[in-house]
């Protein structure tokens, strides 16, 4: 018998992971990539018996591969915060599964395990650009303003590493970065002592300054688009710089485009923090759309539906309030 463990490849994911292996410690075959590989239960070749962990990813966008190693007598333990459509219901199922647009999958696993490493649930949801539930998570916590700032810094990075069209693009492959941070159950000592952070944030910052000399490509009264060379630092930080984006303009929606190698675009939404919503159902009109009400995307956007993005991206973020 088998254990597999199947989890996004950002700051989430990772996080998600390494609380619930610091609780109950357990070899397995890790299965993960970039952030938008998220068809990743079809990778087990799962068998009865098998214990099978799946963090982080659509139920979705993965029901068939769900069905499938179920039928083969799999157990499964899902937790998720993405859009999951109907949760099918199974004695060997174990799903946790909470859309809110204020939580995410390490504070789904954090509540699971009540709080017992509750600094990487806090520097998770930073990373997920979930501030808000980042600081309240972490007041029980009683950390020093420079301590919630190192862990935003933290899940930002972890965050920033999964972006990219493939796993080259990427400093680390996510499942050697979970390896390396499973070795920290202190987050503050993975921040101060890891060598893979210290390489996360040089890279981060090289990148960030990079993008923060661009202006938006368009502009709309609620809502600007950027648009991103084709270069790998541009694939790396476009989710982060939409989240930073988001941050300094609360009231406004943003897109970051950035130009595929053989055409076309990967997109990123981010929904006006004023306004939490409306980022999936946009993204959902397109084939390869996804996300959640805050933060979504479209991981291919031929050129020629560009015009249509832009009119149902304007229409969606008109900067009236729905209410
Ligand atoms: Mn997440």
């Amino acid at each position: 018998m088998a254990n597999f463990d199947v989890f996004n490849g950002d700051a989430d994911g990772i996080c998600a992971l390494h609380q619930l292996r610091l609780a109950e410690p357990r070899d397995s075959v890790l299965i993960t990539g970039v952030k938008r590989d998220i068809a990743l239960l079809k990778k087990v070749p799962a068998s009865a018996g098998d214990k099978i962990t799946v963090l982080d990813i659509s139920l979705d966008k993965n029901r068939e591969a769900l069905q499938t190693v179920l039928a083969r007598g799999g157990e499964v333990t899902y937790v998720d915060h993405h859009f999951a459509g109907d949760i099918l219901e199974h004695p060997a199922l174990r799903a946790v599964i909470d859309t809110a647009p204020g939580t995410c999958t390490s504070l789904l696993v954090d509540g699971m395990l009540a709080g017992r490493f509750r600094a990487w649930a806090v520097a998770a949801a930073f990373g997920d650009n979930l501030a808000e539930s980042a600081l309240r998570a972490a007041v029980p916590l009683g950390l020093s303003e420079i301590q919630l700032t190192a862990l935003r810094e933290l899940g930002e990075c972890l965050n920033y590493n999964a972006y990219g069209d493939s796993v080259e693009d990427l400093f680390f492959h996510p499942a050697e970065l979970y390896r390396q941070l499973h070795g920290y159950p202190d987050p503050f000592r993975f921040i101060s002592d890891a060598p893979v952070f210290a390489t996360l944030k040089r890279g981060y910052t090289a990148d960030m300054a990079m993008a923060h000399a661009l202006q938006p490509q368009w502009t709309y009264p609620g809502s600007a688009v950027y648009l991103l060379p084709d270069q790998p630092w541009a694939r790396r930080v476009s989710g982060v710089f939409g989240n930073h984006l988001a941050q300094r303009e609360a009231t406004l929606a943003h897109a970051v485009l950035t130009h595929k190698p053989d055409g076309g675009y990967v997109v990123s939404v981010r929904a006006p923090r004023s306004n939490p919503s409306g980022a999936d159902e946009l993204c959902r009109q397109f084939d390869s759309g996804g996300g959640r009400k805050s933060a979504a995307g479209i991981n291919h956007l031929p050129e020629s539906e560009l015009e249509r993005f832009l009119a149902l991206f304007n229409t969606a973020f008109n900067g009236e309030n729905p209410s």
